[in-house]
């Protein structure tokens, strides 16, 4: 072990952390200095086996050299162009390369920098639609209870985590919420899809009742919500969702910033369970989490409708300063090749059974009151402390962190998204550290 850990050596005061509790972290600091492979290294020496893909990102593990090679290259070549009415060949070859594992006719691809963005431009892009097919009424977005979208207004007016929309005021206006998939009392421990809940999507046709499908423009859902604790979606739900949405000529979005790139089993969620979206977010592995970045793919339909109108018009009026960044093009035409040489967006599904019956393994801890999986995500939901939600899960999370595991916490359930270069010792040695950790909070 190091003898001075980095945080001895640093003032911690002027970054303010993101989602962090800066203060009590600033108290008992964790950092990360180093990573290579399935592990971090902290600052002050240990290994910690990575159960998270970093935050659901690193998905072909960490520190890949040719990504960095990549990079390090497009830098001395070209640094930046400037992406509105100029461009440079990388971002074209690599919008072709990912139609080219995207879900059928959805080879339309605009670039942004995170999942936030990638979400608020498919919202927009949305929106446009309507309006440039003569349905300017269509405005209103629909999202579900306890979906994550990002932090931008779009976002998170459509997201459905109550705590994170309540410090911010008013939000979007027109925005309705399905209700969430989650429940226990007749799903818990269900190993792959839950069996019940698919009516839940039938609440798209009271929302329908309600506003009028003249005013909703699109539905957004993650197929398997992430951040809120890993839920997959019931049998038949998603199938349900399509058809309300085809029936009243809404959007479908899926938000894929988390199942995208090979989490469930085939590049994306779309493709796993065969539902065609209209447009679909993503960010993350795009690039392996190494270069902000992030991609919308849009049906060619969708897009074709906003390709009208003068010639020399800007059709869609958006767009970042490092929409295709050459570092991030850069990263991710390498990390496609990654994915394609180590067929690494297929190598979820292979892995599935062993991680399923690892996860499934901690069901008769203490306090395990459900354990749900597919693909390579999974969650471990925990009773919540008498104190209140979030405590056993927060202090399970730091006890695996000090005995060498990284997991996340969403509220009481451990999340699990390990990367997709993991072997089945991984998910044994994860289930042993985190089971110790469970019995540790009873
Ligand atoms: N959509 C989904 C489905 C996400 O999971 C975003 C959008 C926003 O992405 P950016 O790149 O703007 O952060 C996300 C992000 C967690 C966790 O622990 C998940 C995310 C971010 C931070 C933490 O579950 N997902």
């Amino acid at each position: 072990m190091n003898e001075h850990p980095t945080s001895n050596l640093h003032d911690l005061s002027q970054h303010w952390m993101p989602f962090t509790a800066n203060r009590q972290f600033k108290d008992a600091p964790r950092l990360f200095t180093a990573a290579h492979g399935m592990h971090y290294t902290t600052d002050d020496g240990r290994r910690v086996l990575d159960a998270t893909a970093g935050m659901w990102c690193v998905n072909a593990g960490h520190g890949r050299e040719e990504i960095a090679d990549a990079v390090h290259r497009q830098l001395l070549e070209l640094d930046f162009a400037p992406p509105f009415q100029m461009g440079h060949p990388l971002s074209f070859d690599w919008a072709t390369r990912l139609a080219g594992i995207a879900p059928e006719g959805m080879d339309r691809i605009f670039f942004t920098n995170s999942g936030s963005e990638s979400v608020d431009t498919a919202l927009k892009i949305a929106i446009a639609y309507h309006r440039a097919r003569g349905e300017p009424g269509r405005v209103r977005l629909i999202g579900r209870e306890r979906g994550y979208h990002g932090v931008n207004f779009g976002g998170m007016s459509v997201g459905g985590i109550g705590v994170n929309r309540r410090q911010f005021g008013q939000l979007l206006p027109a925005v309705d919420h399905l209700p969430h998939t989650q429940d226990l009392a007749r799903n818990a421990f269900s190993r792959g899809l839950p069996e019940h809940g698919a009516e839940k999507a039938d609440v798209l046709e009271a929302l329908v009742a309600l506003h009028g499908a003249d005013t909703i423009a699109a539905v957004i859902v993650e197929p398997v919500a992430g951040s809120t604790g890993v839920l997959p979606p019931p049998k038949g739900y998603l199938e349900r969702l399509r058809s309300l949405c085809t029936k009243h000529g809404i959007l479908l979005i899926f938000d894929e910033v988390i199942t995208g790139f090979g989490r469930t089993g085939t590049p994306f969620a779309a493709t796993t369970f065969g539902i065609a979206a209209d447009i679909l977010t993503t960010a993350k592995g795009v690039t392996n989490g190494v270069v902000p970045a992030g991609a919308v793919f849009v049906q060619r339909a969708v897009h074709d409708a906003l390709m009208q109108g003068p010639e020399s018009a800007v059709e869609l009026l958006h767009g970042y300063t490092y929409s295709g960044h050459p570092t991030a093009c850069a990263a991710g035409l390498a990390v496609l090749d990654i994915y394609a040489r180590e067929a690494l967006l297929t190598r979820g599904a292979e892995l599935a059974p062993s991680f399923e019956d690892a996860v499934h393994s901690l069901r008769e801890l203490p306090n395990v009151i459900d354990i749900r999986n597919f693909g390579l995500m999974a969650a471990i939901e925990l009773a919540p402390r008498a104190e209140g939600p979030g405590r056993r899960g927060y202090e399970v999370m730091v006890d695996c962190f000090r005995s060498g595991l990284l997991v996340r916490a969403a509220g009481d359930a451990i999340a699990l998204s390990p990367p997709l270069i993991a072997e089945r010792e991984h998910f044994e040695e994860m289930a042993a550290i985190l089971g110790e950790a469970i019995k540790r909070a009873s």
